[in-house]
């Protein structure tokens, strides 16, 4: 019997599984494969947001938690070297973002990887810089693209004994000429082809079900059900993904096919049998903009979930796609849903940078008819943005304080590979392209002029951001001292923060309605 690893190089905290996993997984075991996995959320890897937005007054307390009694980092290499010897597989599967894919890089060349064991690396890092991944000299095949068919093929090959070198959706690494051979990417699988697989969560327990959810834990999992965002954002994964499929390549793909829904019929058997067998209370679904289907999709969609799920659920979308038709369309089934909502910032020059074709009023309007209606929102915001001022900054604050958040997420924006902006950020010489990644909470990379924000008044606003938002001017004064000096005043800042959450937490002042019970 043949035999995979799975390997998530996991660069957060708490235990997050890797959408791509069990859909692989399920491919292994339906071909009789022998499976197992590893990932490395419970090592020290100093490296989580989470925990930080939670200390900025984000969101409640719970990241927090999963920081405790880490195994120490130096642990890594041993605990995956002894999991490869002991189970000796045919094939490593990875599954890496960028910034995973940097963590990676820290460790693995340290792994010895037997001979006659194939590894492949796959996700958006690997597809938006295949070349450099694949120069690494550290796996066997890149995957380009989506994996699905591709690790079929592959499976396929290792069964037959036959050479890997030709696979459409791979760069393929030979180690002995240290030379890199191409293939064309594949084309884009149908609905059918991408989720018609039983996906395989045999590898997961309860850890990778419970989360932090508005200061209790739950059981969460995130349900994808579309794939793919019209919009073209300059900061954006999605918009990098889109160009390689619909514009890159020998044979462009056109944008109905990289804009893909889930089947409903297998969204509905998929989320029950997650609560059947994992208990699921509460359901993210993955789909970068849930409220841009056509309505009669939304309308089947809810009918069905009503009926079938009727489990709380939180969906992000665009401010603009937001209706009071739609609306309504939800909210008569009584099911407590919330809706998260890229604001990025208050700024119309800041939005155009972004490329984010969406004002700052279609915003307000969306905020105050989910207000209307009285359901819980996110507002994800961004700063540290090319060309940001701090008078861009309180825009943004300012918009923040109209639209009133239940919760609200706040990240220094990060250059990735493949960006837009990331592209303009080295051209106008404000970041250097060998920095290495930081997280989304960590500090700003980028090195711009006055009158724009440096690197330090980016962070010392970031950490503010919440305060500024949620308190009345009068305590302006106090927050600028946090803001400017955070060392000498953190205790100053932990007393305005415990003020935040108990008197000026918008969800309470608004009597919002509580989403779920604690389990
Ligand atoms: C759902 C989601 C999550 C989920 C699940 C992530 C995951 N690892 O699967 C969660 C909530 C955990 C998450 C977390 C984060 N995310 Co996220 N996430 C997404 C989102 C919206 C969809 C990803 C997804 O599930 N797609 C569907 C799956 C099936 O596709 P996929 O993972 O891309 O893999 C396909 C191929 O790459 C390939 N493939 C992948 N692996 C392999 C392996 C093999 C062997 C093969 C053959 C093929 C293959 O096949 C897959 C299917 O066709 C994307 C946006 C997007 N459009 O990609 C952002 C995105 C991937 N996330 C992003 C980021 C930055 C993060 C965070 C770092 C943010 C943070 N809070 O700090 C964290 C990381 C935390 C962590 N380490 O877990 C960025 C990544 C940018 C980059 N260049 O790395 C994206 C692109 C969004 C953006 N803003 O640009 N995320
Ligand atoms: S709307 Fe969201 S998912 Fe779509 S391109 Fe913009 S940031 Fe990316």
């Amino acid at each position: 019997m043949k035999k995979v690893l799975f390997f998530f190089p996991n660069s957060a905290n708490w235990a997050a599984i890797s959408t791509v996993i069990p859909s692989l997984a399920g491919i292994a075991r339906h071909k009789g494969w022998k499976a197992e996995y590893f990932d490395t959320y419970k090592h020290e890897t100093g490296m989580d947001s989470s925990t930080e937005k939670e200390k900025a007054g984000g969101f409640k307390k719970g990241f927090m938690f999963f920081a405790d009694g880490k195994i120490p980092k130096e642990r890594i290499v041993p605990d995956l070297q002894e999991r490869i010897d002991s189970f000796h597989p045919d094939l490593i599967v990875i599954n890496a973002m960028s910034y995973e894919y940097q963590f990676l890089l820290t460790f693995f060349h340290k792994v010895k990887i037997p001979k006659d064991t194939t590894v492949i690396i796959g996700g958006i890092h690997s597809t938006l810089s295949p070349m450099e991944v694949a120069e690494s000299g550290l796996f066997d095949l890149v995957a380009i693209g989506q994996g699905e068919l591709t690790f079929k093929e592959l499976l396929d090959k290792i069964e037959n004994g036959e050479k890997l070198t030709e696979i459409r959706g791979t760069y393929f690494y030979d180690r002995q000429s240290k030379t890199v051979k191409t293939n064309p990417r594949r084309r884009l699988a149908s609905a059918e082809e991408l989720w018609d697989v039983k996906q395989d969560f045999s590898f997961f327990d309860d850890a990778y079900f419970v989360r932090p959810f508005d200061g209790k834990m739950i059981r969460r999992y995130d349900m994808e059900v579309a794939r793919g965002c019209p919009f073209s954002c300059s900061y954006c994964g999605n918009t990098a993904l889109k160009k390689i499929y619909t514009q890159g390549g020998e044979e462009p793909e056109p944008l109905t096919k990289f804009l893909i829904k889930r089947p409903l019929d297998s969204c509905m058997e998929h989320m029950k049998m997650m609560v059947d067998d994992h208990k699921i209370d509460i359901f993210q679904f993955t789909d970068e903009c849930f409220l841009s289907h056509p309505f009669s999709w939304l309308r089947d969609f809810m009918k069905r979930y009503a009926a079938e799920i009727g489990k709380p659920f939180i969906f992000q979308t665009r401010a603009e796609t937001v209706s009071d038709e739609k609306l309504r369309e939800i909210v008569q089934y009584n099911i407590p849903f919330q809706v998260s909502i890229g604001v990025e910032s208050g700024s119309e020059k800041i939005l155009q940078v972004c490329n984010r074709e969406c004002k700052a009023e279609q915003v307000i309007t969306a905020f105050d008819l989910l207000h209307k209606y009285d359901i819980r929102c996110n507002a994800f915001c961004m700063m540290g943005l090319p060309y940001e001022t701090r008078e861009d900054y309180f825009m943004t604050v300012d918009l923040c304080r109209r639209i009133k958040p239940s919760v609200c997420s706040v990240s220094i924006f990060q250059p990735q590979p493949g960006q837009e902006l990331t592209k303009l950020c080295i051209e106008k010489g404000f970041l250097s392209p060998d920095k290495p990644m930081v997280t989304f909470t960590q500090e700003s990379l980028l090195e711009m002029p006055p009158p724009y924000l440096s690197a330090e008044e980016i962070k010392n606003l970031w950490r503010v951001f919440m305060l500024y938002v949620a308190l009345p001017e009068e305590y302006y004064p106090q927050i600028k001292r946090c803001e400017v000096d955070y060392e000498a005043n953190q205790e100053l800042f932990e007393r305005l923060m415990a003020l935040r959450w108990e008197k000026f937490d918008f969800a309470k002042l608004r009597n919002e309605k509580i989403m779920l019970p604690e389990c």
